[in-house]
């Protein structure tokens, strides 16, 4: 990053847009340096719009991750959708992220419609140059260059880091002077409890089969901090009796797994000893149950 001499307070929003699986919450991480949101193979692993905060010196960035843009076929999907709709409507900067394709999906050509029409700054962010060659990468700045006028085209990887400093850079021009909407020591405002049951939901999405992560939502019952140790209680539902044996595993196998590697992860984060106590429940169609969609806490303002 350029040596900011400026010391006027500057902050800005800034919303991570894209398909269903581009690395969007993959660079938010790396951007924090910290995991606050969770990241798996599985497409639609983000749910709701994650605030992400990284201040440096007299700026103050404030990120957006929001859920892959998809059509929605459940009302889980219709807040989803909601929630990219309200990330986007006032902010300072949009990084539209793309995989190096050399093609425009239908979905990202709405969005630069959208965009478009209302007047937002775009910058394209070109994902994953580590698995791409750099022909890929230069076909997909030319598609995607013809069809809107962006900002600025960065070429990165949140995975590896390379290409993410430029990020900041471009963002300068956006950033508007005014006091910091957070503490500069914050890195979320998610409560530490959400982000408890993130990390627990990325472990059931990373060790699962294919169709069940999508009916998994996990609810935190019990958060009890002390000095030395927190304990967490949450609850795991599923969609159908079928699914909630295999969540448990043979003799609790899976469970297990499940629980270790969210310790591990929530441990790093905390600083401290984490006990997690898991619960395996079935509630059929949550996605489509409102009353449940509420109580699992997705039709909040920021949801
Ligand atoms: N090789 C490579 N893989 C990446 C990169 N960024 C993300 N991934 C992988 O892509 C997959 C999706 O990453 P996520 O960060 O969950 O993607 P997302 O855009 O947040 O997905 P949704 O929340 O479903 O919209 C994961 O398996 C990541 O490890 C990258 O720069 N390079
Ligand atoms: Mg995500």
């Amino acid at each position: 990053m350029k040596e900011i001499q400026d010391l006027t307070q500057k902050t800005g929003f800034i919303a991570l847009v894209g398909r269903p699986n581009v690395g969007k919450s993959t660079l938010l991480n790396h951007i924090l340096g910290e995991k606050i949101a969770a990241v798996s193979r599985k497409p639609q692993t983000t749910r709701t719009s994650i605030t992400g905060i990284l201040t440096r010196g007299s700026r103050q960035y404030v990120f957006l991750d929001t859920p892959g843009v998809h059509k929605p076929k459940t009302k889980l999907g219709d807040m989803m959708m909601k929630s990219v709709g309200t990330a986007t409507t006032d902010v300072a900067l949009v990084l539209l992220v793309v995989e190096p394709l050399a093609q425009i999906h239908p979905i990202e050509r709405e969005l630069m419609e959208k965009f478009g029409k209302m007047h937002l700054p775009v910058v394209l962010l070109i994902n994953k140059t580590d698995i791409f060659t750099p022909a890929d990468i230069i076909r997909t700045i030319e598609v995607f260059s013809k069809e809107f006028k962006f900002e600025a085209v960065i070429p990165l990887s949140g995975k590896t880091g390379d290409g993410v400093e430029i990020i900041f850079d471009e963002a300068e021009p956006f950033l508007e002077e005014a006091e910091w909407f957070f503490p500069s020591d914050m890195i979320t405002d998610q409560p530490e409890r959400t982000i408890a049951g993130e990390i627990i939901r990325e472990k059931l999405l990373k060790l699962l089969d294919q169709e069940i992560p999508h009916g998994i939502a996990v609810v935190i019952e019990d958060f009890k901090e002390s000095d030395k140790r927190i304990d967490i209680r949450a609850e795991i539902f599923c969609e159908k009796a079928g699914h909630k044996k295999i969540v448990i595993g043979k003799d609790g196998a899976m469970l297990k797994k499940v629980g270790s590697f969210a310790r591990e992860d929530l441990e790093a984060f905390f600083g401290v000893h984490v006990n997690i106590n898991l619960w395996v429940k079935v509630k059929e169609n949550w996605r489509d149950n409102d009353y449940l969609l509420h109580s699992f806490g997705f039709d909040r303002e920021d949801s």
